[in-house]
């Protein structure tokens, strides 16, 4: 199917392209015998790129919306990391409703498309299903409750700072400038601030490990995509000097494979 679809939901020039190139699929395409593959060689798994091989169940998902939101682009990190391969389809909730709409009613992003043909909305919901995909060495939710704790709370916050961000945008670039509140932003703002104030206090410790420490967790996932997309959207309402701690663990999320192939755009 070619269609155009504009690539910017945030505010940005959009960029238009066919629709066919804005799905990215596996390079492996995956065979139809290939569905199951037994006690996988995890440390022999590529680092980066779609790694359908490793893929233990549930092969052609369809991940769709577009990698500028941080929760889609949060989903397809975090397959990228637990190795689960899908198709990504670049289909935006603003400029392309009625396309949007043809897939998920809802409209929202990201949808996920299962393989049995079941849609699934809310990014954490999406990854609690990827997370039941895979062993638990692939995991990036701590089984530990003090470690799933800590993980936990710096995912809400960084949800959190996302959902807020998502809202000044949305009252910047949604609504006409006579129709905007002035303490509705404020009071967006405060709370945006607050979560990245809380954020930068729990990553303080962090120093130079990851937010829990050696091992790459949800946590650094959620930080790093809100981080980025908060800057590129509204760097004026965060000043990214302000936070340290969160600036340095999303620049070096930022360096990682998983996160180089799904940049925001
Ligand atoms: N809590 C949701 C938030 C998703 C969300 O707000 N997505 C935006 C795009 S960034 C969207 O679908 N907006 C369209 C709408 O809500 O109508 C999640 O984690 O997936």
């Amino acid at each position: 199917m070619i269609c155009f679809v504009e690539s910017s939901s945030y505010g940005r020039e959009p960029k238009r392209f066919r629709f066919s190139e804005g799905v990215r699929c596996a390079p492996l395409s995956v065979a139809a015998d290939v569905s199951v593959i037994p006690a996988p060689d995890f440390a022999a798994a590529p680092k980066n790129g779609r790694i359908a091989a490793f893929q233990e169940r549930s092969l052609f998902m369809r991940l769709v919306g577009m990698l500028d939101s941080p929760f889609v682009r949060r989903v397809a990190i975090s397959f990228e990391l637990m190795g689960l391969s899908f198709d990504h389809e670049a289909v935006s909730v603003i400029r392309t409703f009625d396309a949007f709409s043809q897939i998920n009613p809802v409209v929202k992003a990201p949808t996920l498309i299962v393989d049995d043909g079941t849609t699934l909305m809310e990014s954490s919901l999406i990854l609690d299903y990827g997370e039941a995909l895979v062993t638990e060495e692939r995991r990036l939710l701590p089984v530990a409750v003090p470690e799933r704790l800590r993980c936990l709370h710096l995912m809400g916050l960084a949800l959190a700072a996302c959902e807020k961000t998502v809202q000044i945008v949305y009252e910047l670039h949604l609504r006409a400038e006579t129709e905007r509140s002035r303490p509705w932003l404020d009071r967006v703002t405060r709370q945006l601030l607050a979560a990245y104030a809380g954020l930068n206090e729990a990553l303080t410790s962090a120093g130079e490990g990851w937010a829990l420490g050696e091992r790459f967790t949800q946590a650094d996932v959620t930080v790093g995509v809100a981080w980025r997309f908060t800057q590129d959207v509204a760097a004026e309402y965060v000043r990214a000097a302000s936070f340290p701690a969160v600036a340095r663990l999303a620049a070096r999320a930022e360096q990682t494979p998983a996160f180089r192939a799904w940049p925001p755009v």
